[in-house]
């Protein structure tokens, strides 16, 4: 409303004509918000083109009937205040008091955006978040699990081909991590690290935790499970099985590789062992990872 009250101040100082003036400023203002308020909604992510991970985080943050809802509240606002508007302008015509017009018209039109004002506020913070949210692609995704200090992201970080990217993440107060590696020509796959959600079993998770964990397996072509066999990581091998086995069954849909990382301290017959530290057997993971490429539902 500021902005448009300025442009329309403006629009009227560059009239001689006090009746004209007048017409103009609620010409302008009038098409100056039904402007802003399109612009808001033609601009607004769409959610039908949305990869599958953010239509998942976005139903389960924001509920996308009410953004349609309020989208449609903004789009109504807009015609509604150009046509109040434009009806005022054609009034001024004949109309002999047109400064009290130009007031009326104003305050038909401001009232009008208040009647927005809880929609335009949430549509805000709805596109503050997705804007935050991490960038996941369609490529191929690997989702690395495994209880804390295992050496997920050193893993991460030394199969990744740049240094990995960090957001936030809107599920918890942790943070997400990508990492990406060049796979063939212009092709990437990516590895992404989830703290705070494969990394404990199941009965510690939250409601959202969970759906999160649903949006994640939605995305995932393959799980990578670290488990550190030399329990320098805080937690005792059996419970590192446990939570493998809790992972497997919550994502039934997602292949699992298992790799014992540590090595160098501790090794894991019949695995396949690597050291993060050493860089040993590594890329052996990769490759095996890399075995799941195109055999996964999910993949594009
Ligand atoms: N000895 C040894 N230590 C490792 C190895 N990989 C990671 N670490 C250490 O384990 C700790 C946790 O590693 P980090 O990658 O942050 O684990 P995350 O919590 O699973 O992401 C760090 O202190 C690492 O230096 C490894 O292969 N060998
Ligand atoms: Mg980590």
């Amino acid at each position: 409303m500021d902005r448009s009250l300025r442009r329309a101040a403006k629009a009227m100082r560059e009239k001689r004509n006090r009746d004209r003036a007048n017409e103009e400023f609620v010409r302008a203002i009038a098409s100056s918000v039904y402007d802003k308020l399109n612009d808001m909604v033609t601009k607004f992510p769409s959610f039908d083109s949305l990869p599958p991970f953010y239509r998942e985080t976005v139903q389960i943050l924001f509920n996308v009937d009410r953004m349609k809802k309020s989208l449609g509240a903004l789009s109504w606002a807009a015609s509604q205040s150009r046509e109040v508007g434009y009806g005022y302008v054609r009034e001024m015509r004949h109309a002999p008091d047109t400064a009290s017009a130009r007031k009326q018209a104003t305050a038909r039109i401001s009232s009008i955006v208040h009647q927005v004002d809880g929609d335009l506020r949430f549509l805000n913070e709805a596109r503050n978040v997705l804007r935050k949210l991490p960038d996941i692609g369609d490529e191929f995704t690997v989702v690395v699990a495994g209880y804390p200090n295992v050496g997920k992201s050193s893993f991460i970080r030394l199969a990744s081909s740049a240094e990995p990217e960090v957001a936030g993440y809107p599920f918890t107060t942790k943070q997400i991590v990508v990492g990406h590696r060049e796979i063939g020509r212009r092709e990437r796959m990516q590895f992404v690290d989830t703290p705070g959600i494969l990394d404990r079993p199941e009965e510690e998770r939250n409601p959202i935790e969970q759906q999160a964990l649903a949006a994640i397996a939605n995305v995932a072509d393959v799980v990578l499970f670290i488990i550190d066999a030399s329990e320098a990581c805080g937690y005792t091998l059996a419970d590192q099985l446990h939570l493998l086995e809790d992972i497997r069954e919550k994502m039934a849909m997602v292949p699992v590789e298992v790799a014992v990382n540590k090595a160098d301290l501790q090794s894991l017959e019949g695995y396949a062992n690597m050291s993060t530290m050493t860089g040993e057997g590594v890329e052996d993971v990769v490759a095996r990872l890399l075995t799941h490429r195109g055999s996964s539902p999910t993949s594009p």
